[in-house]
């Protein structure tokens, strides 16, 4: 039996962070936690970039951007969508978190991995607790399943060319 797991070491490894500042307070907490996860595995502090958009809608199109790009091993997403009074929320989460997973698709034929720490919750209180409290924080895990992915590829030879030049579709 061969069986290939990513190793949590993320020395060498480029990251792009694309966080919301709607719901900043949250948000905040998730790219704390990211940037935390990434250093502890070895990241270096050149390698991480942070880019901030206005709200949870605007990260999948900067994000396809970036992987398009290709000059980051990955991208990793965070945002936090919390219910309102209107069905806005719904959209909202749609378009995000839908929109993250379908770039995360078009990333991976760019040897690109893409992760999401998004946030869809009903409440303020239950955001609080998936950033950095009881239920953990979902910043920190996007970050280590970016490096485990990341890691994984380069097992079987899919990773980013080093010179960001798209992969050839196969
Ligand atoms: N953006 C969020 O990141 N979280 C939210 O909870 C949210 N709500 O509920 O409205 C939200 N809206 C803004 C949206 O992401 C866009 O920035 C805006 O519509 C402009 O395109």
């Amino acid at each position: 039996m061969t069986s290939v797991a990513g190793r949590l070491d993320a020395g060498g490894m480029r990251f792009a962070l694309v966080v919301s500042r709607f719901n900043r307070f949250i948000t905040d907490r998730l790219l704390e936690g990211a940037i935390d996860t990434l250093r502890r595995m070895g990241a270096s502090e050149g390698d991480l970039t942070v880019l901030w958009v206005p709200g949870a809608m605007e990260i999948p199109a900067l994000a396809r951007t970036l992987a398009r790009a290709a000059e980051h091993d990955a991208v990793v997403c965070l945002g936090a969508v919390i219910r309102g009074a209107t069905p806005h929320f719904d959209h909202v989460c749609i378009a995000a978190v839908g929109g993250a997973a379908e770039v995360a698709l078009e990333a991976e034929e760019r040897g690109v991995v893409l992760t999401a720490g998004i946030l869809t919750t009903e409440n303020l209180e239950q955001a609080i607790e998936r950033a950095g409290s009881k239920s953990g924080n979902k910043g920190s895990d996007a970050a280590m399943a970016a490096v485990e992915m990341v890691d994984l590829r380069r097992q079987l030879g899919r990773a980013r060319p080093a010179d960001g030049a798209p992969r050839a579709h196969p």
